[in-house]
């Protein structure tokens, strides 16, 4: 069936269902959420967690411990996890040239103690996972940021960060999460890839991985599957924010499956059989044209559309004629290593091989296309 359960480990972060809608050409379509409704709705639909930014426990109550104490009283009755937490350096003013890389030193510094002092809570509520989004990490324009020194800046911060989690004996790695640009024209780390390559240069690489965000590579034209294969080669997905996204516009943060339909069945796909082992986490936005009951109906969507396309996809495996055009198609033979054992590059040269008859070779990629298409409009 594809009514979700908590062993589906399917979370949420607060500011998804809580989105009051508003867009910078209009206001909020809807009244602010309290975080402990969230929770038990949540709950009550088979969610297993939430996650939040230290601002959004303050969406109806200012005063930080007593919204601290009113979240943890609903996480102890529901038994909903926090897996994931991360902080807002986004939404102030103070954040408009960025966080850990502002022009501004003293905002730099006002940036890392904000998350220092979430990830005491994070800690205290078991998350194991600390997401770094960089929304206002970036520019409009190429004279207003030196891009190496803020990269300098970008590693000195998670460096500390890191020596935080170490010092303090948090069981806490941190997940950086790329996006091109919005809010700023350009944001830095914009792809997986660049992401990727700076962790490389940090003090602790191992406790750095990735968040990547479905919506956030396809507005960069790029494949999001691909990418998160390659993250999941590196031993780098440390979580995901699964959504739905039409090609490259801005972010439409839609429904997981309400975007780039087949990308989210082969995503499943690679998810169910690839390795990933954490949280399947939605950080989309319910419409703005919705209602309250709407926004409920929204979350519920996102985790079954992940379910059928979960049962899709094994049924697609299992389905003798993909195997036999996977077969076909040689998709196995690229995990055998080009050389075999013990032969080096001058057994490689002794080699005599047709060219003109490996080029007329077909790979019948499209009968395997068509296979999972017809798969997934449920005909076979
Ligand atoms: C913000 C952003 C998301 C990030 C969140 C983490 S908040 O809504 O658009 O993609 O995942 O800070
Ligand atoms: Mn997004
Ligand atoms: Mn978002
Ligand atoms: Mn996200």
């Amino acid at each position: 069936s594809f009514t979700p359960t908590p062993e589906d480990r399917f979370t949420f972060g607060l500011w998804t269902v809580g989105w009051q809608a508003r867009d910078p050409f209009g206001d909020a379509s809807r009244p602010p959420l309290d975080p402990v409704e969230t929770v038990h709705r949540l709950s009550e639909l088979g969610a297993y967690g939430v996650t939040f930014h230290d601002d959004d426990l303050l969406a109806v109550e200012p005063d930080r411990e007593k919204a601290i104490a009113a979240f943890k009283k609903a996480l102890d009755e529901t038994g909903m996890k926090v897996p994931m937490a991360t902080t807002n350096l986004f939404t102030h003013p103070v954040f408009k040239d960025g966080a850990f890389t502002s022009n501004d030193r003293d905002v730099r510094r006002y940036a890392l103690r904000k998350v220092m002092r979430n990830l005491d809570l994070a800690a205290s509520l078991g998350a194991k996972t600390y997401v770094c989004w960089g929304g206002r990490e970036g520019a409009e324009s190429d004279a207003a940021k030196d891009v190496k020194a803020a990269l300098d800046r970008y590693k000195e911060g998670l460096d500390l960060l890191c020596q935080y989690v170490i010092d303090k004996g948090y069981d806490i790695r941190f997940a950086i999460e790329p996006k091109p640009n919005e809010p700023r024209g350009d944001i830095l780390l914009p792809t997986i890839g660049h992401a990727l390559a700076l962790i490389n240069e940090l003090e602790h690489p191992e406790m750095v991985g990735l968040n990547p965000e479905v919506g956030h590579e396809q507005m960069a034209g790029l494949n999001f599957v691909h990418g998160i294969a390659q993250a999941l080669w590196h031993g780098k997905l440390f979580h995901i924010d699964l959504n739905g996204q039409h090609g490259p516009k801005y972010d439409q943060d839609l429904i997981f499956g309400h975007g780039d339909l087949k990308s989210a069945f082969f995503l499943v796909d690679l998810l169910e059989n690839g390795g990933y082992d954490g949280p399947r986490h939605f950080d989309y936005k319910p419409l703005r044209t919705e209602d309250k009951q709407d926004v409920w109906d929204s979350a519920a969507a996102n985790m079954r559309t992940y379910l059928i396309l979960k049962e899709k996809s094994r049924a697609f495996r299992a389905d003798p004629e993909v195997q036999e055009a996977l077969k076909a198609s040689r998709v196995d033979e690229l995990g055998k290593p080009t050389l075999a054992e013990g032969e080096t590059w001058q057994d490689l040269a002794k080699d005599d091989f047709d060219v003109d008859e490996a080029a007329a070779r077909g790979f019948h990629f499209t009968r395997l296309n068509q296979l999972a298409l017809e798969h997934l409009l449920g005909v076979r």
